[in-house]
């Protein structure tokens, strides 16, 4: 793998920096330049889309000549967004997610088919990867990778984590001198993208001519207002958002509840009250109160994606205090957001009952924010949450977990934060 912008440790170092510099400062990675914004009530006003917009720099812009105007990456103002937006969106409803529910169900018994009996030391972010690229290809797209026959994650996962460290490191880093290092990578970047390309091409040729359904694709080829090139970037676009994140945030939960055997046991004994060993129906997913404030409360310390960046439409001042120019990016840094003084003095606790609801409702409204904000927030936010709710749940239903005794906690910054070398040992129960 390509070592990317974010494989040190800035965002980190800056979330620690944020109690001392914070709520606005400014620091600089190689040639790019972030102003990172942590108080919640100056996010909260960034929140408002009349006096604030998305901005691609300084992150999402190495993104945009993989993904381009699909959703993720394109502008406020590109008619791309609305469009696309507004015809999309009725694949997340509540109906919508119903009928997902069996065929997560179905990765699920993939995945402790995968395990059985006597899984031994399981590599977490392989099998979480392969869960949620099973997930969003066959909810999104009809597709499956097949991610459960190999004993290695699909090449389209590998491919896609590399061409997305190369772009990463080609705006952090002054252009390579153009030596032989630099030719190999961005010619091994080349065959990433059209690999990628490749695969998506497939991806939709299966579709055509079929019937198309309520699904991603459905939606977009019944529709004739997205043109051909905007599809392919958008089925690359969910394929890749769909699919990283969500694992990631599956690897940390799974890291908590295996380190802190008291509050597995109670997440544990929830589902079994509700649904015993059986797979769990739609509507009894939403009940799992206490394990989504472990979902909750691992998003909180390890917001898989550090955060995001607004800008103001005009001239202004945030928070009566700090002047803002039209146009410059702002970076909310979501994990020291998540850290800030409303939550407390023990804010690097892992306490899921920082999310029961009067708690929340003391707590200022914006102070909580791992899916980003406003019009341009996170489109896969029920889906993700449903998927590693009912994940855990039947991973909790099955199995204890253990980490092995010497491993402690490190972070890796990649296309999104993650646990560092994490295996952990399911036994059934
Ligand atoms: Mn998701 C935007 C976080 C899961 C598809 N996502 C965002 C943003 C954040 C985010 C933060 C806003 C980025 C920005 O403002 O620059 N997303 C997450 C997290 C998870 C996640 C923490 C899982 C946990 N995302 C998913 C899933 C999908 C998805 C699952 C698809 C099925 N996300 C998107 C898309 C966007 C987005 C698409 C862009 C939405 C838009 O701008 O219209």
């Amino acid at each position: 793998m390509t070592s990317s912008m974010l494989q040190s440790s800035f965002m980190q170092e800056s979330t620690r920096m944020a109690r001392a510099h914070g709520p606005v400062f400014t620091r600089e990675f190689f040639h790019l330049r972030f102003t990172f914004v942590t108080g919640a009530d100056l996010v909260a006003e960034l929140a408002d889309d009349r006096r604030f917009g998305k901005h691609m720099k300084p992150v999402l812009e190495s993104f945009r000549p993989m993904f381009g105007d699909g959703l993720l990456t394109a502008d406020d103002h590109e008619p791309a967004w609305r469009t696309a937006h507004d015809l999309l969106v009725p694949a997340f409803s509540q109906t919508a997610m119903r009928g997902y529910h069996a065929l997560m169900l179905d990765v699920c018994r993939q995945l402790l088919d995968s395990w059985g009996a006597t899984a031994g030391a399981v590599d977490v972010k392989d099998a979480m990867g392969k869960v949620t690229l099973e997930v969003i290809g066959r909810a999104g797209f009809g597709y499956s990778f097949d991610s459960f026959e190999r004993s290695t994650p699909h090449p389209f996962a590998t491919a896609l984590e590399d061409a997305i460290s190369h772009g990463q490191r080609l705006i952090t880093r002054p252009p390579m001198a153009g030596g032989y290092l630099g030719r190999r990578a961005a010619q091994r970047h080349e065959t990433d993208l059209a690999y990628l390309r490749a695969v998506v091409d497939e991806v939709i040729a299966r579709r055509t001519g079929h019937e198309h359904g309520g699904d991603l694709l459905g939606l977009m080829l019944d529709s004739d207002v997205l043109d051909p090139v905007n599809i392919r970037n958008q089925v690359l676009t969910f394929l890749a958002a769909g699919h990283e994140t969500t694992s990631a945030a599956m690897s940390f939960a799974l890291y908590y509840l295996a380190a802190e055997p008291g509050i597995a046991e109670r997440a544990r004994a929830e589902v079994i009250a509700l649904a015993g060993t059986a797979e769990p129906e739609f509507d009894q997913v939403a009940k799992f109160r206490y394990l989504r404030r472990v979902v909750d409360e691992s998003l909180r310390l390890w917001p898989v994606a550090p955060g995001y960046s607004r800008t103001a439409k005009q001239d202004t001042v945030l928070g009566g205090r700090y002047p803002m120019r039209a146009g410059e990016p702002y970076f909310v840094l979501v994990p020291a957001l998540h850290r800030e003084a409303s939550w407390g003095p023990d804010a690097e606790r892992f306490d899921p009952d920082r999310f029961l609801p009067e708690r929340v409702r003391a707590r200022p409204p914006h102070s909580y924010k791992p899916f980003g904000s406003g019009l341009r927030a996170c489109i896969g936010r029920q889906f993700a949450l449903h998927q590693i709710v009912l994940v855990m749940a039947r991973v909790l239903q099955r199995y204890d977990l253990t980490l092995p005794p010497d491993y402690r906690l490190r972070v890796s910054e990649g296309i999104a934060f993650g646990p560092i070398g994490l295996t952990l040992y399911p036994v059934v129960r």
